[in-house]
């Protein structure tokens, strides 16, 4: 009862993150400790955040894709990623739900943050992804597939749009959903 022991995670934040997540109050907490240690601050930043991430992709350049990501988890726009995002981060791309690593999708593909998708920001992406592939991966690559151009421009055509107009989130869920290639596409997994 009363203020919260310096240390724990404050109660606000508990309720607020146990209805939006699927985390029990003892997960967070668990989460909380963890953060804390590995982030005294409380916060972290663009490059500790990049260094963790190309920890998981050592023999290519995840750089310009973690910016992407940190940019898509920094909801506030603060330049940094506090508790709550970073909980938020982990429920989406997590979730065993499709939807919700689908919305999450959308958001890393939406670099302006206007709330739609256009070729160039596409292609933005597709060249983040091709960073990740390491060198002689990319040279087994299908023939449309093998620069970020091509890749972007086999990925655009699935959503029957002209080059000139912007897609909508529900227009690129669906999307995906409905086309395997589509949802090989907008992402990269190492493991393949
Ligand atoms: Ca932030
Ligand atoms: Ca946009």
């Amino acid at each position: 009862m009363g203020n919260a022991k310096s240390g724990a995670v404050s109660k606000e934040i508990l309720e607020d993150l146990k209805l939006h997540t699927k985390f029990t109050e003892n997960e967070l907490s668990q989460w909380y400790e963890n953060f804390q240690k590995q982030c005294p601050s409380g916060r972290i930043t663009p490059d500790e955040f990049q260094n963790i991430y190309q920890r998981f992709f050592p023999e290519s350049d995840a750089k310009t894709y973690a910016q992407h990501v940190f940019r898509s988890f920094d909801t506030n726009d603060d330049g940094t990623l506090d508790f709550k995002e970073y909980i938020i981060a982990l429920h989406m791309t997590s979730s065993g739900k499709m939807a919700l690593k689908l919305e999450w999708a959308f958001s890393l593909f939406d670099v302006d943050k206007n709330g739609y998708i256009t070729k160039s920001e596409v292609t933005e992406i597709c060249q983040a992804i091709f960073k990740l592939i390491p060198k002689e991966k990319q040279d087994q690559l299908p023939s449309d597939e093998n620069t970020p151009e091509k890749r972007a421009d086999k990925l655009w055509s699935y959503f029957n749009k002209k080059d000139n107009e912007r897609l909508a989130e529900g227009e690129f869920i669906k999307g995906v959903t409905e086309n395997e290639n589509a949802l090989r596409l907008i992402q990269y997994d190492p493991s393949k």
